[in-house]
C-alpha cells in the first residue's frame, strides 16, 4: 500500500496487526509467559502503535478500565489483575494513562506514595521487599515527574546516589561498583536528564563506550563481548541521544539491522535476525527507528520513553 511504500522497508501494517493480535490472544506461549507482566506488554504494544500513528485502532476506555483493575489497594499497580504491586508495573500503568491523556483517573497522592521506597542513601527499592537497583531510581523519578510530584523526594540525594554508580569507563551499573550495562546506563542517564543533572556525565567518555556497542552486523550489544540485540537500539540510542552523541554510530547500518529482525510476513520484531518475535523487541525496534528519524514515525522522548507530543502535553500543556 501507499504507507508501506512511503515507509520503505518497515512493514507497518503487519506490525500493527501483530500487536493487536497479541492483545487478544490468551492461549499461546507468548501470552502465557507474558501473563505476569501484561501491564508492561500493554505499554510496549500501545506505545508502538502510537509511534506508528495507529493508536486509534484500540478502544481507549477498554484499556483504561483494564489498567485500573490492575491497581492494588496500596496504590501501586501489579502486572495483571490481582497481582502484587511493583514500581515496574506502576510506571507502565502511568505511561499508558499518559499516552491516552487519562491521568486524571488516578488518585495522584495514592500512586505517588506507593513509589516512595526511597532509602537513606538516596537509592530506591522496587517494592516493600527492598531490592535496590538504579532501574528503580529511574522508575521513581520518571513516574513522579510524570505525576508532577518530584518534590516528594530528596532529588539531590537521589542524584548523588546515581552518580555513585558511575564507573571509570563512563558507564553506570545497578549499584555502586557494579559493571556498566547499557540498560542501567539508560536508567541513570534518563534519571539525570529528568532532574536536569546531565552535567554529572562525561559525555565524550560515555559516548565512546556507548558507540563501541555497535558490532559488525550494525546491531548494538549491551556490554563488551556480548551479542547484539534489538532492545539495545533503545537502551544505547536513547542514552546517546540524551548526551548528544547519537551521530557517533553508523545509523544506516543500525536501521538495516533492525529491519532485518522483522517478521515481514506475520509482523513483529525479534532480538536478532530469524529469531522469534515478541512485543518487547517490536517496541524497542520501532522506538529505536524513531530515534534514528526513520520516515513516517512519531518522535519519541529518550528520557520518558513516550511520544514527544505526549510529553509536551504533560509539561507544556496543549
Ligand atoms: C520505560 C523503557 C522504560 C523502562 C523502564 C525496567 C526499566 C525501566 C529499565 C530496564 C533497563 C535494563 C536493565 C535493560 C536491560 C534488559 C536486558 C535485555 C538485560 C539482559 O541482560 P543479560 O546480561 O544480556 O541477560 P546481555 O545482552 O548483556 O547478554
Amino acid at each position: 500500500t501507499k504507507i508501506i511504500g512511503r515507509m520503505g522497508e518497515l512493514v507497518v501494517e503487519r506490525h500493527v496487526n501483530y500487536i493487536l493480535a497479541v492483545e487478544k490472544r490468551n492461549d499461546d506461549f507468548e501470552s502465557v509467559v507474558m501473563e505476569h507482566l501484561r501491564v508492561n506488554g500493554a505499554y510496549w504494544g500501545l506505545t508502538t502503535l502510537d509511534i506508528l500513528g495507529k493508536i486509534e485502532t484500540v478502544n481507549i476506555d477498554e484499556v483504561v478500565s483494564w489498567v485500573m483493575k490492575c491497581q492494588h489497594e496500596s496504590g501501586g499497580f501489579g502486572g495483571n489483575i490481582g497481582h502484587d504491586a511493583h514500581v515496574l508495573y506502576t510506571l507502565s500503568a502511568v505511561q499508558i494513562l499518559a499516552l491516552f491523556d487519562k491521568m486524571n483517573v488516578l488518585d495522584i497522592d495514592k500512586v505517588s506514595n506507593c513509589i516512595l521506597y526511597h532509602n537513606e542513601d538516596g537509592s530506591f527499592s522496587g517494592d516493600m521487599w527492598g531490592e535496590v537497583d538504579t532501574r528503580f531510581s529511574y522508575i521513581a523519578m520518571c513516574c513522579l515527574s510524570l505525576l508532577r510530584r518530584l518534590d516528594m523526594i530528596n532529588v539531590e540525594k537521589a542524584v548523588k546516589y546515581i552518580v555513585s554508580c558511575k564507573n571509570l569507563d563512563g558507564g553506570f551499573g545497578c549499584t555502586p561498583g557494579a559493571e556498566s550495562h547499557a540498560g542501567q546506563i539508560f536508567c541513570c542517564v534518563g534519571a539525570l536528564a529528568i532532574t536536569g543533572s546531565l552535567h554529572h556525565i562525561d559525555k565524550d567518555l560515555l559516548g565512546w563506550w556507548l558507540c563501541e556497542r555497535q558490532v559488525k552486523s550494525g546491531g548494538l550489544n549491551g556490554r563488551p563481548e556480548k551479542l547484539p540485540d534489538v532492545c539495545y537500539s533503545w537502551w544505547v540510542l536513547s542514552s546517546l541521544t540524551m548526551i548528544d552523541r547519537v551521530h557517533w554510530i553508523d545509523k544506516d547500518k543500525l536501521v538495516k539491522f533492525i529491519l532485518d529482525c522483522q517478521d515481514t510476513e506475520k509482523g513483529g520484531i525479534s532480538d536478532r535476525p530469524d529469531d522469534a518475535v515478541d512485543v518487547f523487541h517490536t517496541y524497542f525496534g520501532v522506538a529505536g527507528l524513531s530515534l534514528l528519524e526513520y520516515p513516517g514515525l512519531k518522535a519519541i522522548d529518550p528520557a520518558y520513553a513516550l511520544p514527544v507530543d505526549v510529553v509536551n502535553r504533560i509539561f507544556l500543556g496543549r
